[in-house]
């Protein structure tokens, strides 16, 4: 990586970041925005499962707290998904990060752990990425840093229990369903609690926080505050898509999310660049190679650097035609 490419502060938010670290970082589309024109993800859709029921969430589709709206993707076998990294990895060796964002939660899925098993024995330089709930981040920690995952993502929507009440229906945790303020004290505990513990081990952790009117909006500048003090390295709002119970909320307009995104900055860095990827997304985040036809993936495989500028030049070009609306 040349030195002008990486403008990461390796003391950021009191944290020290060894060498490997920053490089992951540097190299990561989603913790670095110059990265996001350079480098791509993977996101291996292996997680079908959740152990809660998020108000916005109407469960056919992928995850709404990491992935795009409205979306289902295909779920794959750990197996199949190692077949698939090595299939697109050999076409397109700009992609650097291998993701578990869904369909469901990933920590619920014992695929997320072997997935991440499979990969890192065959890709040992990869990125190792997952986005979760949080609700088993505490209990689940460790099979996560064995497996390998250096950055992580946990949904934090709330810190306050009244508030995570109204967003959340109910949890299902060690076999028992809990709902309303009960419910909401238990994940807030374990988000809070796992976050820390996942900063203390050297993970760089991202907040998505979904921005609802009228519900979290006010609020949202307290999450801010507290995971500044846990060390998280950067937060990404994203608005509220609205469907399920929450379907006659109106979502917040980009104007009032850049306010809300400007009343956190101080505490933490903000992410503006989140594509609301599918669970099986590959490629840039701004051109979702699954969404592509096959001769377009055909004309933009990397094997050169030359072929890399070209790929470039051909997706600035006109990929907006084939790549998924915002
Ligand atoms: Fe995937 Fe998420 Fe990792 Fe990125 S996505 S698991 S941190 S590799 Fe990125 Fe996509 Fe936004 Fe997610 S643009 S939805 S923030
Ligand atoms: Fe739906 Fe994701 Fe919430 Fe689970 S965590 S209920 S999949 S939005």
């Amino acid at each position: 990586m040349p030195e002008e490419d990486n403008p990461i502060d390796e003391t950021y938010n009191g944290h020290k970041f060894d060498e490997e670290l920053l490089r992951k970082i540097a190299g990561h589309p989603c913790y670095d925005k110059k990265a996001q024109h350079k480098y791509g993800r993977i996101h291996l859709a292996v997680a079908p499962k959740c152990n809660i029921q998020c108000n916005f969430c109407v469960r056919e589709f992928d995850c709404v707290n990491e992935s795009r709206p409205g979306v289902t993707s295909k779920v794959l076998s750990p197996q199949e998904a190692l077949e698939k990294t090595r299939e697109i990895l050999a076409d397109y060796p700009f992609i650097k990060v291998v993701g578990i964002a869904g369909p469901g939660d990933p920590l619920a899925n014992d695929g997320t752990f072997e997935t991440f098993e499979l990969i890192k024995k065959e890709f040992p330089d990869l990125t190792l990425c997952m986005s979760t709930n949080g609700l088993l981040l505490p209990e689940k920690l460790q099979d996560m840093l064995k497996a390998g995952v250096s950055t992580l993502t946990v949904t934090l929507n709330a810190i306050d229990p009244e508030i995570q009440a109204k967003i959340v229906n109910h949890i299902v945790y060690h076999g028992k369903v809990y709902r309303g303020v009960e419910a909401a004290e238990i994940q807030i505990k374990n988000q809070l609690d796992g976050i820390k513990a996942a900063v203390d081990a050297g993970v760089v952790v991202k907040v998505n926080t979904v921005l609802i009117p009228g519900i979290n909006d006010k609020h949202v500048v307290e999450i801010a505050r507290k995971i500044n003090e846990l060390g998280v390295y950067i937060m990404n709002i994203m608005p509220l898509i609205n469907q399920g119970a929450f379907a006659d909320i109106e979502p917040p307009t980009a104007e009032e999310r850049k306010t809300v995104q400007e009343t956190c900055e101080p505490y933490v860095m903000q992410m503006r660049h989140c594509r609301q990827c599918r669970a099986d997304a590959y490629g840039l985040l701004a051109q979702d190679m699954s969404q592509m036809s096959e001769e377009r993936r055909k004309l933009i495989k990397i094997n050169t650097k030359e072929d890399m500028e070209r790929a470039k030049e051909l997706l600035d070009k006109d990929g907006k035609e084939e790549s998924c609306t915002e």
